[in-house]
């Protein structure tokens, strides 16, 4: 018999609801139910687009950490195969050919711009195997260095982020969820509408007003997008991005607050989505007379780790808001597949509304 990754779930998780070897989590909530009440959405054919465009921030000054594209063209002899009779598939140049032909090649992080995390993004120290000592593990109990685990590494590449070629996150990669399809009722709450642009913190009481106000139900399996106004801020620095602004632009998700989180368990939503860059507020260590172990990220902890709920940042969310407000409806149909990228942490994406 297979032996069993887990035997103790965290506390207030829901490892194991879809199965023990679940891999997609609430992403299993989006259904062919789902996909009719998105589609019973559709009432006049206009589509958003709901992603920046992907050399947005620009620069490294706003996350160190997450590089830009770098496209590069694909050249043979210094020339872009675009100026040369060559015949690309046949590696040959034959002057009876007339295909012009170009390639690119990209670098980037993957969660540069507009993105999706996986669930192997963010994981904690928990001892899922009850022998009392703390291991890295994932959602349902995927273990760091064992289901996520760097490729082989090459000490030859002279770049850190190349040294690592390979599958990283096999067992919980970002193509489970583009093999699922991403397509579904989406939802928005404005809370730039209600609240400004100005940062501020979202609990649950303030949460609960906003939804009342705007009549919002959040029912099982829907994609819960937030619209702060952050990436719109952005996108007008036109890729001059002033960070001190920026830290003081667009509200998000208190994930102190408990009873937001318990909200965010009991509504059953399938993912959310937000137009900043965490979704949730970061907020340096919180301070405590006991040391005390905890997550910088605990919005990240309860969804990518306890819940399995995926989480979308810097979506472009303002033209949708706007225009649902104007027209009376909070409601649409999400298209968002990620990348098919077997192992990936996280992907671009070009999510698609519908209304
Ligand atoms: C971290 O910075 C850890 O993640 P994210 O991009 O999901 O906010």
């Amino acid at each position: 018999m297979a032996e069993r990754r887990w035997t103790q779930a965290p506390p207030g998780s829901s490892w194991g609801e879809f199965g023990p070897d679940d891999q997609r989590g609430r992403m299993n909530l989006v259904d062919a139910h789902k996909v009719l009440q998105g589609v019973a959405e559709v009432k006049v054919g206009r589509t958003f687009c709901l992603s920046l465009p992907l050399d947005v921030p620009g620069g490294q000054r706003l996350n160190p950490r997450r590089m830009p594209p770098r496209r590069y063209s694909v050249l043979r002899d210094g020339q872009s195969q675009g100026q040369q009779g060559f015949c690309w598939s046949y590696q040959s140049e034959d002057p009876d050919l007339t295909d012009v032909v170009n390639d690119d090649v990209v670098l980037m992080s993957l969660q540069y711009s507009t993105q999706w995390d996986s669930l192997a993004h963010v994981g904690s120290h928990f001892d899922a195997d009850g022998d009392g000592v703390a291991e890295a593990v994932f959602y349902n109990g995927y273990r760091a260095g064992r289901d996520i685990r760097p490729g082989t590494e090459d000490p030859q590449a002279s770049a850190p982020w190349a040294r690592y070629p390979g599958p990283e996150a096999a067992a919980l990669g970002i193509e489970h969820l583009a093999e699922h399809g991403v397509q579904g009722r989406g939802v928005m709450i404005d809370l730039a509408y209600h609240l400004g642009r100005e940062r501020q913190a979202v609990g649950y009481d303030r949460l609960m007003r906003l939804l009342d106000a705007d009549r919002i139900e959040v029912e099982a399996g829907d994609m819960v997008c937030l619209h702060t106004g952050y990436a719109d801020t952005l996108l007008a620095m036109n890729r001059q991005p002033d960070p001190a602004l920026l830290h003081a632009t667009g509200s998000g998700l208190d994930g102190h607050d408990a009873r937001l989180l318990n909200w965010i368990t009991d509504s059953r939503l399938a993912c959310l989505l937000a137009d900043n860059p965490a979704v949730e507020l970061v907020v340096p260590k919180l301070l405590s007379p006991q040391p005390l172990r905890q997550p910088r990220l605990p919005l990240h902890e309860h969804c990518l780790f306890k819940h399995g709920i995926h989480l979308g940042e810097l979506w472009y969310l303002t033209e949708l808001a706007d225009w649902l407000r104007q027209h009376g409806r909070h409601r649409f149909l999400l298209t968002a597949p990620p990348l098919r990228l077997p192992g990936a942490v996280g992907s671009p994406a070009t999510p698609i509304a519908t209304v």
